[in-house]
């Protein structure tokens, strides 16, 4: 009796290609008889969410085909195509890499799922010359944030997350095990293993994680609060730009399509002049000792959650404000619950809220001479706002995607100014992350008082 084919199949973006994807292939050649390879559409990859995708569909193609592992490439153009190819064709096994775990279990009704191991080691064979090779990220930090920031890697070509690093050895290797990872505990071995870190350690961290990585030649995005002194910024901002590296603060909303609307709109004079700039986010976190948000030292609303609430701020009024002052309720051991940051620009003023004990409306108001700009709670995941009018008839409403965790925007941006280091990078000035550092410093030091 004839046995008949084991048929595969097995998708992706295939973008920059690399040895992961080679060894992909090869395994999911050795599942069957006869592998069939799906490569997205621009159109698609858009859809889902992917950004930064470099190579062509064409080029994409190639690259699988010169591989000689395919036996038939098709096109993948629509969420639900999966189920349709596997039906159509007669798949015996869906394959795909461990990074999409359980993702796709919705398709073992029809076939076998199996999940390969993605390849950590991305660096021995790299086919690609040094522009726009494929970055290895290296995390610092083991918290939700870096988990988060974990689930939006995928979502961006051109960067892989490889490494770990925290200080206790186990937190970084549970980590590991979850991503797929190399696990540190020591900064420097860790460091020689990427290309480019991401710090998302507690805040009193990030000036040394910082510095040592670019001492180490390595490229950095920190989470906010970038650091809490101004001349710490300036002095690692400066240090970077001699070397040539890139050096970011990650606040996702300021990389945000949403977000980069509502500037563009209200800096277009829609509302007329600008008077009023109004923000506010607060979380409430339990007063626990061991948590990170009650540290002594760095913690409290402000250092927390300002990041957000100064952004609009910044962005819209600028970094000169004649003065800023404060207005604070602290917990018994002196740690910011609430707080309220008031500023006093030429003829325009602004505040910003922050709460980790107390809970209020989180909404953006940008006041002017003609009209408001309302963005709803959550507005730092900024999907939707509004332009009010005098007349409510005139009101209009804008939106824009905020995909996932919405950390894939600061993520592509870091890799395309790695890859072009001579862009501009108008979202998140050097300037814009001094000036936060400083009204943080400002912050803390009348805290303390
Ligand atoms: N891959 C891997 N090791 C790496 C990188 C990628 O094994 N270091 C695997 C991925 O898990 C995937 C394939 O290579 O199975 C292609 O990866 P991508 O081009 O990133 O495509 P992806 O976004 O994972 O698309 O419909 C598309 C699919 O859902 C997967």
């Amino acid at each position: 009796m004839m046995r008949v084919p084991r048929k595969v199949i097995t998708y992706g973006t295939f973008d920059l290609f690399h040895e992961g994807h080679r060894k992909l292939l090869e395994r999911a050649k050795k599942l069957g008889d006869y592998l069939i390879v799906g490569v997205t559409t621009e159109q698609y990859d858009m859809q889902r969410g992917k950004m930064n995708v470099v190579d062509s569909l064409m080029r994409r193609i190639d690259n699988v085909r010169n591989t000689n592992l395919a036996d038939e490439i098709i096109v993948e153009s629509s969420e639900g195509q999966k189920l349709e190819d596997i039906q159509k064709l007669g798949i015996n096994v869906f394959t795909v890499g461990s990074d999409w775990k359980g993702r796709f279990d919705y398709l073992k009704e029809y076939c076998d799922v199996v999940y390969l191991e993605r390849t950590k080691d991305i660096s021995s064979s790299e086919l690609r010359s040094d522009r726009n090779k494929t970055v290895r990220l290296g995390i610092a930090g083991t918290g939700r944030i870096a988990g988060r920031t974990m689930e939006e890697l995928r979502f961006v070509s051109g960067i892989e997350g490889t490494s770990v690093f925290n200080p206790n050895l186990s937190s970084a290797q549970s980590f590991a095990k979850k991503y797929e990872l190399a696990a540190y505990d020591n900064y420097e071995a860790f460091l020689s293993s990427i290309d480019a870190v991401y710090i998302a350690s507690p805040h009193g961290t990030h000036f040394d994680y910082t510095k040592r990585a670019l001492l180490g030649g390595k490229h950095v995005l920190c989470e906010k609060p970038f650091v809490l002194k101004e001349s710490e910024a300036t002095a690692l901002f400066d240090f970077a730009e001699q070397t040539g590296l890139i050096l970011m603060e990650a606040i996702k909303t300021a990389y945000a399509p949403g977000f980069l609307n509502l500037i563009g709109v209200a800096k277009s004079g829609r509302i007329g002049k600008i008077c009023d700039v109004e923000a506010a986010f607060t979380k409430l976190v339990s007063d626990k000792a061991e948590a990170r948000e009650y540290d002594i030292n760095v913690g409290g609303s402000f250092t927390e959650l300002a990041s957000y609430s100064l952004l609009p701020i910044i962005k819209l009024l600028g970094s000169e404000f004649n003065d800023v002052r404060f207005e604070i309720l602290k917990n018994k051991d002196g740690v910011d619950i609430y707080a309220k940051a008031y500023f006093d620009y030429d003829d325009v003023v602004a505040t910003a809220k922050t709460g980790i004990g107390v809970k209020s409306e989180g909404q953006l108001i940008v006041s002017g001479t003609k009209g408001y700009i309302l963005v709803k709670s959550p507005w730092w995941l900024t999907k939707a706002f509004e332009v009010c009018y005098e007349n409510p008839e005139n009101n209009e409403s804008f939106s824009a995607p905020f995909p996932g965790y919405g950390m894939r925007f600061e993520i592509a941006d870091f890799v395309k100014n790695i890859n072009e280091p001579n862009m501009r990078n108008f979202k998140l000035t050097r300037g814009n992350s001094a000036a936060l550092a400083r009204i943080m410093e400002r912050f803390l030091e009348e805290r303390r008082k």
